[in-house]
């Protein structure tokens, strides 16, 4: 049974104004379940509500998206059966990020990579899981490195500095949750985002997800304007760096119930031009998770 207080994703999302590109990738979501085949982890901290594959891709095709990336939530821990499951059943229009502990063997991982993961997920979120010692991740680090994987961090503003000296010794691209969960109430042009910027600046195999404007912003409206300066000022200065993703089925909320179609009406507030947001859409997520696809130019 999902927890109580936590709200079930929205029935009927609208149909967005904005028209995705084609081959529009959304390159955050999850699938969760169902608890009868894929039962939620026992470490977990939370419990959502089932959203199968079935309804991602028909939210999927409701938005207007091609492609789906879907990250493995801290609910499954590292089982990632419900992941593999619905990137089989994907026809190969989802990749995917998984959670693996560190004694996972090769024989594994080349498993999830057939699969279509591409990707781990670190996550330092306190309320979301026990603290990782950076030595397991690092041994999970070079695990993945030779098959060209990449590393998602998440982790709130605050706790950047902890964790700077971490990330930036990762020697794979790493894609940041969130947009490291900035506090609006602040000014983007303030101390704790600008050192997010920094590292951005400074590292450019480091990726942002201009994600979640449903978590982040601190009114009770859901116009998201607190939101919208922060992500555009990423979009503006990272153009080849940043991804955009729904966030279904938005587990862990209580303010509200997101309208996913009103969420991909966010997009054009943050990506200006149809420059910006062909490569935001399309050819930063296909370059990260489909390159084969990009090298032949498809
Ligand atoms: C998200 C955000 C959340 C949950 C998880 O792994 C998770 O359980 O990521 C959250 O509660 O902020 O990325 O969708």
């Amino acid at each position: 049974m999902a927890d109580f207080g936590w709200r079930v994703y929205h029935p009927n999302p609208s149909t967005p104004k904005y028209s995705v590109p084609q081959g529009a990738v959304d390159a955050h979501c999850h699938v969760f379940g169902p608890a009868a085949s894929f039962p939620y982890a026992e470490t977990r901290k939370y419990t959502p509500c089932d959203a199968p594959k079935e309804r991602l891709w028909a939210l999927r095709d409701h938005l207007g998206f091609t492609r789906n990336v879907i990250v493995q939530a801290t609910c499954h821990g590292a089982d990632n059966r419900a992941l593999v499951d619905a990137l089989q059943n994907s026809k190969g229009l989802a990749r995917g990020v998984a959670t693996v502990n560190k004694d996972i063997d090769q024989e594994q991982l080349l498993q999830l990579h057939q699969a279509g993961v591409r990707g781990v997920r670190f996550n330092f979120v306190k309320r979301l899981v026990d603290k990782l010692p950076y030595d397991a991740l690092e041994s999970i680090c070079e695990k993945i490195t030779p098959l060209g994987w990449h590393i998602v961090v998440y982790f709130e503003a605050a706790e950047l500095p902890e964790h700077y000296g971490f990330f930036s010794g990762l020697p794979t691209d790493v894609v940041v949750d969130h947009m490291g969960r900035p506090d609006v109430s602040k000014s983007p042009q303030g101390s704790e985002f600008q050192g997010f910027v920094k590292l951005l600046q400074d590292k450019p195999n480091f990726w942002c997800k201009v994600t979640c404007p449903e978590r982040i912003t601190q009114q009770s409206s859901e116009s998201y304007s607190d939101v919208i300066p922060f992500a555009k000022l990423v979009v503006d200065n990272f153009p080849d760096q940043v991804l955009w993703g729904s966030d279904w089925p938005h587990p862990n909320m209580s303010s509200h119930t997101p309208d996913d179609g009103n969420l991909v009406d966010v997009i054009p507030r943050i990506a200006v031009n149809e420059t910006l947001r062909y490569k935001l859409l399309v050819t930063n997520p296909m370059r990260l998770y489909w390159p084969e696809e990009t090298l032949r130019g498809d």
